[in-house]
């Protein structure tokens, strides 16, 4: 293995079995940050992800990829040969299907007593049964966890896309994990973290349903795609384009009320010299909104956004995927990037995320094909070529 130094995680290892995106999103962020990381697939079907034509050279960067079938009797003696040199094992499945097989958290901890185990799974590891088993993706976490049903416009709910629960789970397993490696390292003892999406979404989704659990009182969804409790926070129209801005903090809103011909209201009882928000549920709310649809679209983007930085209002133009690249911004960070395929061609997408100054996280390997890694693994965990051919021979493990 010649995984080279670089990022704040080098030299944790991090082991993970899990398909798509969720799981795999929280491995290969790790492994940006600098860890070296084994992908396990099934020794007899790859990870569905490889149907995918772009996406998956993205998501599966910076791997190495081992096949293997975890469940099998000689398959486990070789995940627990694995297991006693990682940090972190990572698992993506049905609720405690791992520990429903026979690998339970007590056996991991007994060939490597501080691991880190993740477990991410919809409804979690415990709980009422009919749940805990479920498989889930990621609109079902959505609709699970009341995130759905508070999205899309006050029409008809809508699921965040794309794949909102995925990524927010993925970096809530990263995130855990890495507070349980440093526990680990201290105490000596590891840790089984329990990563359930709907969880995840439920935070997600935590503003203003607490006004739903402390007074009973329900927001409604989105209203063409503004704020459903604060005026001026939200998508407007200009002649040329959409742009979002959020009118808040009390310099802003006296500002903007005094340019929209109604800064006479500033200093009246209902909204006091600093008010620094506009609450719907306030008289003259709906007048606000329709000033400020009506000055934004005689504008062009450009002096809406030249206008709302004057007065420093937060605001942007709503981009095109296609004028992503050409935006200053984008390339004074190189937001975007290009690496080599394993094929020797090239394929663009997004840069490591976020920029570790001292440390940085980079792209060094190409997603690697159906079990690329699986011999040099295995012969780096001390199996002589002999065992690996009669796994191989016997599907245990694939070797590509
Ligand atoms: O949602 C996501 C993407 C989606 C995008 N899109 C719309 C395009 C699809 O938004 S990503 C998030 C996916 N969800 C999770 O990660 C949550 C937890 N995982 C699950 O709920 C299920 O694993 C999942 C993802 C729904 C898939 O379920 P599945 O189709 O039953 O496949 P599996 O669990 O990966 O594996 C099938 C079987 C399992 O055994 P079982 O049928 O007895 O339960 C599993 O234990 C076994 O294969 N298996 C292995 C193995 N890997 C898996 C291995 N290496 N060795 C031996 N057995």
């Amino acid at each position: 293995m010649n995984t080279p130094k670089f990022g704040p995680l080098s030299g944790v290892r991090v082991v993970f079995s899990a398909i798509e995106i969720a799981g795999p999103f929280s491995a290969q962020t790790l492994a940006e940050w600098g860890a070296e990381v084994i992908w396990i697939e099934h020794s007899k079907y790859a990870d569905t992800i490889r149907v995918q034509p772009n996406y998956k050279e993205l998501s599966r960067r910076n791997l190495y990829a081992l096949s293997l079938n975890i469940f099998s009797d000689e398959g486990k003696e070789v995940f627990y040969e694995l297991i006693k040199t990682a940090d972190i094992f990572i698992e993506a499945s049905k609720g405690p299907a791992f520990a429903n097989k026979g690998i339970t958290d007590e056996i991991l901890w007994s060939y490597k007593k501080d691991l880190v185990i993740a477990h991410l799974s919809g409804f979690g590891q415990f709980g009422d049964s009919y749940y805990t088993n479920l498989a889930a993706y990621n609109t079902i976490a959505q609709a699970f966890s009341g995130y759905l049903i508070q999205n899309g416009d006050i029409n008809q709910p809508m699921p965040a896309f794309p794949y909102t629960a995925d990524y927010m789970a993925g970096l809530s397993v990263a995130a855990s994990s890495l507070a349980a490696l440093h526990k680990a390292k201290e105490s000596g003892v590891g840790e089984s973290i329990d990563v359930c999406m709907y969880e995840v979404m439920l935070r997600a989704g935590q503003y203003y349903m607490m006004d739903y659990l402390n007074g009973g009182e329900m927001c409604p969804r989105m209203i063409k795609g503004k704020d459903p409790l604060y005026a001026g926070c939200g998508l407007y129209t200009c002649k040329d384009g959409y742009i979002v801005f959020e009118v808040v903090g009390g310099y802003q809103v006296k500002e903007i009320f005094t340019e929209l011909g109604i800064g006479e209201l500033i200093g009246s009882d209902e909204y006091p010299e600093g008010t620094q928000l506009i609450s719907r549920k306030t008289s003259k709310a709906a007048l606000f909104e329709e000033k400020l649809d009506e000055y934004f679209k005689k504008l062009s983007v450009k002096e809406a956004l030249d206008y709302l930085a004057s007065k420093k209002i937060a605001g942007a133009k709503v981009l095109e995927v296609s004028e992503l690249q050409s935006n200053p911004q984008y390339i004074a960070r190189q937001s975007f990037i290009e690496w080599e395929k394993e094929d020797g061609t090239k394929v663009k997408g997004p840069n490591v995320m976020p920029r570790f100054k001292i440390n940085p996280a980079k792209v060094w390997r190409a997603m690697p094909k159906y079990g690329k890694d699986t011999k040099d693994i295995l012969l780096s965990l001390g199996l002589s070529e002999g065992k690996i051919e009669e796994l191989a021979s016997k599907q245990i493990i694939n070797c590509g």
